[in-house]
């Protein structure tokens, strides 16, 4: 296909995945609007029409509930497609739109501003009302994610990077007993092996159904935790989310000290992701205080925080020696990684154009620019597929996939106008 054609067929791809004010994933797997893939597409939208990425962005925030948090998945339209539904969750009467009861990284702030860049016009209007309530969600985190700086998940599903080995310490210390039997819908759509296995599903379940019992309240989950690991995904993310936030807040005229305090204190807890034997950022169980000790794609995060890195840009040059089509989710040189298998090995194009931005701001012109072209290749040689073998470019996962097809239009794709 040439670069107009697949211009079109990302085009048609967000609006086949259109229904009505949100964007679904991918028909079929993903039936739901999912937080981070929003705004992912949000950003797509603005390519070519910015009163929908608006509008998308408006529909994931009507979802907020009282106490700030935005949920991961709002399932506006019942879909027995897709498992754990609402009657799982149960989080009846604690937001306006029927919901998952956890969050997902905050890229929304960020996307929003550069959807602003597109729109200056009329999207002031539209910010003045989406400012506050980001702001809001952004002091959920701050309040009920925070461990002196450093962002925790409370459930794997809330990193985004489902079945990382992040979470494998946590994971293992957790006892799914009296999970019950059910029945996976994902493993009906697309290849097992691509998927988590039923060890991680039993946990993530069990999850689930410890914060159903405790009514969603942060309080009450908060207390004895069987979950909390500090995660780069989350850290980073929320720092640059701030930054793009307290830059937006200013242009209103609006007082930013609150989200300054909030930028130096995760500045001030990002220290403590870098691993001080291996230098990469990872993971930290804070229950145990155990690290992962595994290079992941949201370790390469820390230029789109605005953190340089020395060892993380080493890292990245032996990514791409490894691997054709680098940013793996797990290190390659690791007996760990699967190049199928979902978040333990496989590249995601959202990773890498966040990666690739943070690169391009910090001064990492040459890299940021192979990495937008090796993923524009992957993607015009192998599809707009979930998630790529890193070696190969195989598609896998679902395909027709929304954020892929809004990461070529925005980021991937040759005709991307740059400067
Ligand atoms: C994946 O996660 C969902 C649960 O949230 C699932 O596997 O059922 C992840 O890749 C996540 O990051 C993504 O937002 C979601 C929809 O694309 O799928």
């Amino acid at each position: 296909m040439t670069v107009e054609e697949l211009d079109m067929r990302a085009r048609e791809i967000l609006r086949g995945n259109d229904r009505g004010g949100y964007t679904v994933p991918t028909a079929g797997l993903y039936p739901y609007q999912w937080n981070w893939d929003s705004a992912f597409a949000a950003w797509g939208f603005a390519q070519f029409d910015v009163d929908r990425a608006w509008v998308e962005l408006e529909t994931l925030f009507s979802g907020q509930w009282p106490n700030g948090m935005v949920p991961h998945i709002l399932f506006h339209k019942d879909d027995p497609g897709y498992f754990p539904g609402p009657g799982v969750w149960g989080t009846d009467g604690k937001g306006p739109i029927s919901s998952s009861g956890i969050s997902q990284p905050p890229v929304a702030a960020s996307f929003t501003r550069a959807i602003l860049k597109t729109d200056r016009a009329a999207g002031e209007a539209r910010l003045r009302a989406l400012y506050p309530k980001m702001v809001d969600w952004h002091r959920w985190f701050m309040s009920w994610r925070s461990d002196d700086g450093v962002i925790f998940v409370s459930h794997p599903w809330e990193a985004g990077r489902d079945n990382c080995a992040d979470w494998d310490n946590a994971m293992a210390n957790i006892d799914p007993v009296g999970v019950g039997e059910y029945t996976r819908r994902d493993t009906s759509h697309v290849d097992p092996e691509m998927r988590p296995t039923k060890d991680d599903y039993d946990r993530y379940i069990w999850l689930v159904q410890r914060g159903k019992r405790l009514g969603w309240d942060d309080a009450a989950m908060a207390q004895d935790a069987p979950f909390r690991v500090a995660d780069p995904t989350m850290t980073f993310i929320l720092l640059r989310a701030n930054r793009d936030l307290a830059a937006m807040g200013r242009a209103l005229g609006e007082d930013v000290s609150e989200i300054e305090g909030w930028i130096a204190t995760l500045e001030a807890g990002v220290p403590r992701l870098k691993n001080p034997n291996f230098q990469m950022f990872d993971a930290i169980d804070l229950n145990t205080g155990k690290r992962s000790r595994v290079t992941s794609n949201a370790s390469f995060l820390c230029w789109y925080a605005g953190i340089e890195d020395d060892w993380m840009r080493r890292d990245l040059d032996e990514a791409f020696t490894v691997c054709r089509y680098p940013v793996p989710s797990h290190d390659a040189t690791h007996p760990g990684f699967n190049a199928k298998r979902y978040w333990r090995g496989p590249t995601w194009a959202i990773m890498n154009a966040l990666i690739g931005i943070g690169l391009a701001e910090m001064g990492h012109g040459e890299v940021a620019e192979r990495l937008r072209r090796v993923t524009g290749e992957l993607i015009a040689e192998h599809g707009f597929a979930e998630y790529f073998n890193p070696m190969t470019g195989d598609p896998a996962g679902g395909g027709t996939f929304t954020w892929t097809a809004a990461v070529w239009l925005a980021w991937a794709s040759p005709s991307v106008g740059r400067g």
